[in-house]
């Protein structure tokens, strides 16, 4: 059975090895297991689907490697930051294309970022192929203000929903002076702090950590149902999108599975709903978070 595909790319200097990995990184792309020996070293990066396409009639110096993406646009932001990061002004817009249509109903531009080796990124026009197509928010951070509210009771659980959320956020392109963290005795207290921090409107989305443990927790079904209610009262009144991260857990072990044990992590989750809901928000036409600091 085949599994998969690994196009090699030898580096020609541990300079170009360590500038392609900084410029891999920056775009998002999920890092694979790096190894290293005595004479190398390599670094792989994942990406959900790959194929190795013979093609006939392409022009000699064309770049071999085609990356598809869903928001080409953004893509292009992060590789122009990247370039201005690690390159003069005139060699960094040397090393960028413009973004062009293509014959086959799609955009694609390309860049070097070290010289000499050059990689495409394209999407197509119409991602679905001409099927109806679905309004849905995009996963990039970029621009959005986060307040997290998490519960400290529970911390041993509720700190890596945290940790999740965090590194949710920031792959996704937050900055971190606009993530703010509120935190809260326990997840009783959460509505309240979030509809506080929500009715200000300083952040595009707030994101609610807690754990509830049925074993341990007295009149679990009221405080649950308490919480659960005053969080989306919270975000239907404000109009600013809740991310649930409360979870309701039988024993401490499932807590613990369920915040990156074995079954993902749940503060990773809930981030990732809010950052889709900011943007579907704003396609929608919803009003920006007002451009005010909160404070730390
Ligand atoms: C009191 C209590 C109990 C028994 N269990 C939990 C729990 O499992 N998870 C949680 O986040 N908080 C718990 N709390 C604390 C309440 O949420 C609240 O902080 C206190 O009752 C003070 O108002």
């Amino acid at each position: 059975m085949i599994k998969g595909i690994t196009l090699v790319r030898p580096a020609s200097s541990p300079v170009i090895y360590d500038a392609l990995v900084s410029f891999f990184s920056a775009l998002g792309f999920e890092e694979g297991r790096s190894w290293e020996d005595d004479k190398s070293r390599g670094r792989p990066f994942v990406a959900p689907l790959g194929n190795l396409e013979f093609v006939d009639g392409m022009q000699r110096g064309e770049t071999d490697t085609f990356i598809e993406v869903t928001q080409l646009d953004s893509v292009r932001q992060v590789v122009e930051r990247w370039l201005a990061a690690h390159l003069n002004k005139a060699e960094a817009a040397k090393r960028i294309s413009p973004t062009a249509e293509t014959q086959w109903r799609s955009r694609v531009f390309s860049v070097e970022p070290v010289a000499g080796v050059s990689y495409a990124f394209w999407e197509w026009m119409e991602p679905l192929h001409g099927k109806p197509m679905a309004l849905a928010g995009d996963l990039s951070a970029e621009g959005m203000k986060f307040a997290i509210v998490v519960a400290r009771w529970n911390a041993v659980i509720t700190d890596r929903l945290l940790e999740g959320a965090l590194d949710c956020l920031y792959r996704s392109g937050a900055r971190k002076d606009e993530v703010h963290i509120i935190r809260v005795p326990g997840a009783w207290e959460i509505p309240s702090a979030a509809r506080k921090i929500a009715e200000t409107k300083l952040v595009d989305a707030v994101i609610t950590l807690g754990v509830l443990l049925r074993g341990e927790t007295a009149h679990y079904e009221a405080i649950y149902n308490e919480v659960s209610r005053g969080i989306g009262q919270s975000q239907q009144e404000t109009g600013i999108p809740h991310a649930f991260g409360v979870l309701t857990c039988e024993t401490l072990e499932q807590a613990l599975d369920r915040a990156g044990l074995k079954s993902g992590n749940k503060g990773f989750e809930a981030a990732s709903a809010a950052i889709e809901m900011v943007s579907l928000h704003r396609k929608l036409g919803a009003p920006p978070a007002e451009k005010v600091e909160v404070g730390q």
